[in-house]
């Protein structure tokens, strides 16, 4: 093959994009609650060991891609969209009034708003700092994002406390910590109540979203479940509006399974917001698109979800790869991640109603049929060939998984 000229190189990207096939239209990907990060696109592909490989980009155009593409929501950090210097300005509102236009210019809604606590110097001894001055600063930014938020016809406000934790140990006392960080999502909770109230709309649903480790060396709340003991502490005022933003590989990395993670989240009601990537266990945040590492765990979460009808967004929360273009950002990050995502999703729905499956798991749970719960033995004996259904049941959902239930199978 002939090296192939710069000026040629988005229509060979673009002509195998074609080639893959497996592609949704933009009405059928609209149908999902799937929503778009302004970050996660104007991401430029720098980290603390790497330079920017993007140029950048802005709502405008993003939001313009979300429309052209089907993703039918977008979300946004404060900062992303307005400079730390114009929160709360008659700047900040302009800013706000445009992006409104551009959302409907474009046929896409804001879905979420979140507060960014953890890259601007303000933060460096995180949200709940000692000094009363940065705490009654994150209140009036995280009211302001409320604000925002319902401005933009948001149902959603998530909170990820990046920089709630320390590098080195005993300067910060940690239950001390946690009750200004709670001191903070009251006043945010309290705001949106009446801010609510006199616009008619309702309240936000309000999310914690947990990260194990980054940006801090040691992280207060770091895992979904240190949440939800946070959420029910008794710290907060409201917790009946607080729930979580549980992000797929932000479980993973701490070694956990994702998927008894968001049951634990579901049996507390307080599954609200699932931010949909992926990446391997006890790494740094790699953020990878959905399905391109674990993409049986993958079905297998969203099988859980569906069995529970959760129907709250999935949000993007990837980086497109420091190796794609800002063309590649478009013609093919996004679109083949949310196309993964709505075939996961529909595979789920046919493990729900496979017919092996379905008796595989109806025979398990009807169990071998011993009357006398204290006869060990008997009970073992009983259930002794049927437990082999479980790996039966793994095998059938790699089928579902590469198409093996169909019919496809290779000879030779
Ligand atoms: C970083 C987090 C971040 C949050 C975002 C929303 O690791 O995943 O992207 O999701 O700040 O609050
Ligand atoms: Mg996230
Ligand atoms: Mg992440």
């Amino acid at each position: 093959m002939a090296p192939v000229p710069i000026q040629q190189q988005q229509a060979l990207i673009e002509r195998l994009y074609a080639a893959c096939g497996g592609s949704y239209s933009p009405e059928t990907r609209r149908k999902y609650f799937i929503s778009g990060p302004q970050w996660a696109a104007a991401y430029q592909g720098q980290a603390l060991f790497h330079a920017p490989t993007r140029r950048e980009v802005g709502f405008e155009q993003i939001i313009r891609k979300w429309g052209e593409i089907g993703i039918g929501h977008w979300t946004t950090h404060d900062t992303d969209v307005i400079p730390t210097g114009a929160i709360g300005t008659d700047e900040q509102w302009e800013i706000v009034a445009s992006i409104n236009k551009a959302l409907q210019e474009n046929g896409v809604k804001c879905s979420m708003v979140t507060t960014e606590t953890f890259h601007h110097a303000v933060w460096a001894a995180s949200p709940a700092a000692e000094a009363p001055e940065v705490r009654d600063y994150a209140k009036f930014r995280v009211i302001n994002t409320v604000k925002i938020g319902h401005e933009l016809g948001a149902q959603f406000a998530v909170y990820w406390p990046g920089s709630l934790g320390y590098y080195v140990q005993g300067a910060v006392e940690e239950t001390q910590t946690l009750r200004w960080y709670a001191d903070a999502l009251n006043a945010a909770c309290d705001a949106d109540v009446e801010i609510a109230k006199k616009r008619g709309r309702p309240v936000l649903k309000h999310c914690l979203e947990a990260k194990p480790f980054e940006p801090q060396a040691e992280i207060l709340l770091p895992t979904s479940d240190a949440m939800l003991a946070f959420i029910f502490s008794g710290l907060l005022k409201r917790p009946e509006m607080v729930g979580l933003n549980p992000e797929y590989l932000h479980e993973l990395m701490w070694g956990a399974a994702p998927r008894a993670a968001l049951a634990r989240a579901l049996i507390c009601g307080k599954l609200f917001h699932f931010d949909i990537n992926d990446g391997y266990r006890l790494k740094h945040d790699v953020d990878i698109a959905v399905g391109l590492v674990n993409p049986l765990d993958w079905l297998n979460v969203l099988v859980l979800l569906r069995a529970h009808e959760y129907n709250g967004p999935f949000n993007l929360d990837y980086k497109p790869p420091r190796t794609t273009s800002n063309h590649g950002v478009f013609a093919v990050s996004f679109p083949t991640a949310v196309d993964r995502f709505i075939t996961l999703w529909e595979m789920a729905g046919e493990v729900s109603t496979d017919p092996i499956v379905t008796e595989a798991t109806t025979a398990l749970k009807t169990g071998g049929g011993v009357q006398d719960a204290k006869d060990v033995e008997a009970i073992v004996k009983a259930n002794s060939e049927l437990l082999t259904l479980h790996e039966l049941i793994a095998h059938r959902l790699f089928q579902i998984l590469i198409g093996q239930h169909r019919g496809r199978i290779y000879s030779f």
